[in-house]
């Protein structure tokens, strides 16, 4: 169910050393998306013709993996990933999903990536101080992710995980872990979708991630392509 309200200051609580509390400045137009344990937030960080701007900056900037950091290993078979895919971050930060290690490259020397950033922690009130981002592109609605959790041990659990679109504007769908197509015990939690516009930012808070999945699904229709940047905190 999806609600708009204007708020100050984003209800977050974390009691864990990497947080970093301040005052609110700042106002934002929220779209909240609440339903049982899902828990994410939407807003406009970038308006239009800055969102164009940025995403011009990380068409150039941005140098994505090759090799084995562009698979996944899917039920013990390496898959080339259907996009492509980068991590930048502080100096020796490295996530591990799905059977990958991704050593995150520094983003010190990649102004876009440290101006979206700042963008990023003032709009959560500066109370998370993001390590991480992994960046996916989409070079059209064939490109896609599929259903998944971002529930890795090393994600700092009390951290939301804050999502930046920049380009085509794309679905994107939540979906319960018993509402899926293995397991239907609870039928009554429907599948929950948003269209990510560009500059939007999403924030997926906890304990969203450990109950609902997401996916970017292929949209054939769409012609034009799509970065995604999520900000973490790797502990
Ligand atoms: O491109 C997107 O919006 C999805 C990104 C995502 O699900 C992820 O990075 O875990």
């Amino acid at each position: 169910m999806a609600t708009k309200r204007k708020i100050c200051n984003l209800p977050f609580s974390c009691n864990k050393q990497e947080v970093l509390h301040q005052e609110s400045k700042s106002c934002q137009q929220v779209k909240t998306l609440r339903e049982e344990n899902l828990n994410v937030d939407y807003m406009i960080l970038f308006k239009r013709p800055k969102a164009d701007n940025l995403f011009q900056q990380l068409e150039k900037d941005m140098k994505y993996y090759d090799g084995d950091l562009a698979q996944v290993k899917v039920y013990g078979k390496w898959h080339p990933i259907p996009r492509k895919q980068v991590a930048y971050g502080d100096d020796g930060v490295y996530y591990k999903y799905s059977g990958n290690r991704l050593p995150a490259k520094p983003w010190s020397n990649v102004p876009a990536l440290l101006e979206i950033k700042k963008a990023v922690e003032d709009a959560l009130d500066k109370q998370y101080l993001f390590n991480f981002v992994l960046i996916n592109r989409y070079k059209d609605g064939s490109d896609h992710m599929g259903e998944h959790r971002d529930d890795e041990k090393e994600l700092a659990h009390c951290a939301p995980i804050a999502s930046v679109s920049l380009g085509q504007a794309r679905d994107f769908i939540f979906k319960h872990k018993d509402n899926r197509a293995k397991n239907k015990s609870r039928t009554d939690l429907k599948p929950v979708s948003i269209l990510l516009q560009p500059g939007s930012l999403l924030v997926m808070k906890p304990p969203t991630n450990t109950f609902w999945y997401h996916s970017l699904p292929i949209r054939k229709n769409v012609l034009l392509p799509r970065i995604n940047l999520t900000f973490r905190v790797i502990s």
